[in-house]
């Protein structure tokens, strides 16, 4: 009885003390009120900011080692290294001057682009995509806006629907790859709070995630396009890398997690005559339209597979052998050699091979020759010898147009070799897959024919795409009059400079035992983990 009159007492206190703030209330005017409630909001927006930002627990940092270096000592190709580095500084300095905090820079019109891809936020995609080649390339005041623009302005917690794989690749990739450059603990913050943003994308009854999510609201869904309701595989197989170090940074496996409950689902999948299909569907578990594709929709699961691997200084063995299995399949069926003797990739559409090539399957050139070491029945000279062919062939993809840049697509069909057919195939929107080829191909076999090539493109863009604004996509590489698509597509800033400034830098500059680049050119560095398996790495 003492309790309840004790409880009663209190709960009438506290009406009342409610009722004598409500009547102080309303002496007040309705914009000290509103002032008041936008104070109290302000408090705890910046109490969240704080437990956000709060310093992650410290890992040590693998072996990072050759960021400072490179300088080729012959004149010539310095003199070449500069031009490119001349090349980011216009890009970037445009893109400052007429496009800063938008995702992309519209060069002729001078002013900030988007696609659909960044959601409706100015997220300046351009800005962390860029970070790594700014610094590898010494414009160390340009790195030090953009991270002073990040630190203050990019915020995720935005009403914006975003391509989880374009997020993933450029912005966790970038925001990774700065911080492993430069130390800067921001750029890791960025990176996991922009992860935690991604993490809903995963709730689909398989776990596999859907295309786009809503950063507020955690909502997902795929693509109005993709067969079926299908998530596309190289967008849900493009992860790994990115999150493996989220794990590694942050000691928290839900991230790793998620993308090794994605390759089990995987492993247990029929596949078709051996071949992974771009599309799989997120509710039922079952593959779309039987479509497989070293370019687009494809591409970069296979990238991923073998880059898994090697991250884990070639612990993750698993990956290997699913990039093994993977690419012998993809051999015996996609890979044929033309009449005029090109070596090409086409693409299997529900049982019959598409004798045309994509320029994003040019980056496939670069990963047979990355993958040659360490490849079964010990094929080193073979995949050798077939990077270089794909080198080749995308080679004269460029040489056979009027501006030397190459197509979006090429065929090898009825006399055609390396050659657009259709006129919306015939544009070049910056896109970097050849000379990420020569650049692999020159650190594996240094044949100046892969410099020489990287020069030639280098020339063209300079010729052809460079505007005042900045550099811009043309849209049809046969014509001697090319007209403009006005985009500086960030991966422009992010890969193309980037692979073209190393292809005339030496070799201590990010070695290859030690970085892997991400599918976005980023460069993350190979974790060694004690001798474990990442799947049975104790801290997981
Ligand atoms: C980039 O965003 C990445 O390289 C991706 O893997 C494929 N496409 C573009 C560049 O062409």
């Amino acid at each position: 009885r003492e309790e309840e009159e004790r409880l009663r007492n209190k709960i009438r206190a506290d009406h009342e003390k409610a009722l004598e703030e409500a009547k102080e209330k309303l002496k007040k005017s309705r914009d000290e009120i509103q002032a008041e409630i936008q104070t109290e909001k302000n408090k705890v927006v910046q109490e969240l900011k704080k437990k956000d930002s709060k310093p992650l627990p410290p890992v040590p940092l693998p072996n990072l080692i050759g960021i400072n270096s490179g300088e080729p000592a012959d004149p010539d190709i310095r003199e070449k290294r500069n031009k490119i580095k001349e090349m980011m500084k216009h890009a970037w300095d445009n893109y400052r001057q007429y496009g800063w905090g938008h995702n992309e820079l519209k060069p002729i019109a001078r002013k900030g682009h988007s696609t659909n891809i960044f959601g409706n936020s100015q997220m300046g995609a351009t800005i962390v995509d860029a970070l790594d080649t700014l610094y590898i390339m010494g414009l160390h005041d340009e790195f030090r806006e953009g991270q002073e623009w990040i630190d203050k302005n990019l915020d995720f917690s935005v009403n914006s629907e975003v391509s989880v794989f374009e997020v993933n690749i450029r912005f966790i990739g970038g925001l990774l790859a700065a911080y492993y450059l430069s130390g800067q603990e921001v750029f890791k913050i960025k990176a996991v709070q922009l992860a935690g943003k991604l993490l809903p994308a995963f709730n689909t009854p398989t776990g596999i995630p859907w295309a786009m999510v809503n950063l507020k609201s955690g909502v997902g869904r795929n693509w109005g396009w993709a067969s079926a309701g299908s998530s596309i595989l190289a967008e849900f197989g493009t992860l790994h890398m990115e999150f493996v170090h989220l794990s590694y940074l942050t000691g928290d496996p839900v991230y790793y997690n998620k993308v090794m409950h994605i390759r089990k689902l995987l492993q247990k999948m029929d596949r078709p005559n051996g071949l992974y299909p771009n599309y799989l569907n997120p509710r039922t578990g079952r593959w779309g339209q039987h479509h497989t594709s070293v370019g687009g929709l494809g591409d970069s699961f296979y990238e991923y597979l073998l880059k898994a691997w090697l991250m884990s200084d070639k612990t993750d063995t698993e990956a290997r052998k699913m990039y093994d299995d993977a690419i012998e399949a993809i051999e015996k069926h996609l890979i044929r050699k033309s009449n005029g003797g090109l070596t090409f990739i086409g693409e299997w559409k529900n049982g019959h091979l598409e004798r045309k090539m994509g320029h994003l399957t040019c980056f496939a050139g670069g990963m047979f020759a990355l993958g040659a070491d360490g490849s079964r029945d010990d094929k080193a000279g073979h995949y050798l010898q077939l990077g270089a062919e794909i080198a080749h062939t995308c080679h004269e993809s460029y040489d056979r147009t009027t501006l030397k840049l190459g197509p979006e697509a090429f065929k090898f069909d009825g006399g055609v070799e390396a050659v657009a057919v259709r006129q919306n195939e015939k544009y070049y929107i910056l896109r970097p897959e050849v000379i990420e080829t020569y650049w692999y191909m020159w650190r594996f076999t240094h044949d100046p024919k892969y410099r020489q090539w990287g020069w030639e493109a280098t020339q063209a863009i300079d010729k052809y795409c460079r505007v005042s604004g900045g550099f811009s996509g043309v849209k049809d590489v046969y014509s001697s009059s090319p007209t403009y698509d006005d985009v500086q597509q960030s991966f422009f800033l992010a890969e193309t400079l980037k692979y073209l400034y190393l292809l005339f830098s030496n070799d201590d500059l990010l070695p290859l035992d030690n970085w892997v680049f991400n599918t976005e050119a980023h460069p993350l560095p190979v974790l060694h983990l004690a001798n474990t398996t990442l799947s049975g790495n104790p801290a997981y």
